[in-house]
């Protein structure tokens, strides 16, 4: 039975703990909604983490513990951001694989990001696909906007492909500047990857629903989570990552591929043994 990848993006950068007192900003908060978004049907977790003052941070040491603690409570697949906040260094984004995480963020292009810029140049893009390759960290492609599959492209030609061989991308839709977040783009959008590359996508705020169908309309997988949205219907604020995973875990049983385990989404990923 065809089965269906969801990755919970639980916290980002962007968002503030005062405005959305349910965003996991501890480690003890994270670690709390890994183990439930694991039980609703999470096989990967998209991490950012955040300082004592809930500040987006990239701070190497604890980045580290929170993928040891993350690793102690749950099988979920770690996979840590390297986009950061838009004011991170690209030093310090690339200093990300020093806490040996599973996989990792990898975005392939620079994106308008609301009123900021989200920079990401080729120079860095391929410092850091270089990087994955000598640590053995499984890169995420994230794709904002169609420039972003080009260079996937000349990635892949020059470089060869990511550890363990096999390429997924995720298609993050709907973020104001990058492609939008409806049926025609996403259908436009898979269209242009790679050969026998696998897929996920998600729709930032009101687009998460169009998105969320499209996408197991048109057999790929699913990211969710607080980071992309805060809302479960119009005015009613989320309580929580574990509700949004379980109703993509609910929408992909529905469409008759139901959430895959960890174990499988570790096999899917070709992530390698640690
Ligand atoms: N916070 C955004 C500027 C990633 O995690 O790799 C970038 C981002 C992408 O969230
Ligand atoms: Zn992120």
């Amino acid at each position: 039975m065809d089965v269906t990848l969801i990755t919970v993006a639980a916290t980002g950068a962007e968002a503030e703990k005062a405005a959305a007192p349910a965003l996991p900003v501890t480690i003890e908060e994270l670690v709390a909604t890994a183990v439930e978004c694991q039980r609703a049907g999470a096989a990967v977790i998209h991490v950012h983490i955040r300082d004592d003052a809930a500040r987006p941070t990239l701070d190497v040491g604890r980045l580290k513990e929170t993928v040891g603690a993350l690793r102690s409570a749950c099988d979920l697949i770690v996979q840590l951001s390297t986009g950061g906040a838009v004011t991170d260094s690209f030093d310090a984004r690339l200093a990300v694989l020093d806490a040996e995480p599973d996989a990792c963020s990898l975005t392939c292009g620079t994106v308008n990001f609301g009123d900021d810029v989200f920079a990401n140049p080729w120079g860095f893009i391929k410092d850091l696909y270089q990087l994955t390759k000598e640590r053995g960290v499984v890169p995420e492609f994230e794709l904002f906007d169609f420039g972003h599959i080009a260079t996937l492209h000349r990635l892949l030609r020059e470089f060869g492909p990511p550890v363990g061989g096999h390429v997924h991308c995720d298609l993050v839709m709907g973020v104001p500047g990058g492609m939008a977040g409806d049926v025609a783009t996403l259908a436009a959008a898979v269209a242009q990857l790679p050969e026998s590359a696998t897929w996920s996508a998600t729709g930032i705020g009101r687009t998460t629903l169009p998105v969320m169908f499209s996408a197991l309309a048109a057999g790929g997988h699913l990211r969710v989570g607080m980071e992309d949205t805060l809302t479960f219907s119009r005015g009613r604020p989320v309580t929580g990552n574990a509700e949004l995973v379980q109703r993509a875990a609910e929408a992909a049983s529905l469409a008759q591929r139901p959430a895959m385990s960890p174990a499988q989404a570790r096999e899917f990923l070709a992530i390698p043994p640690r």
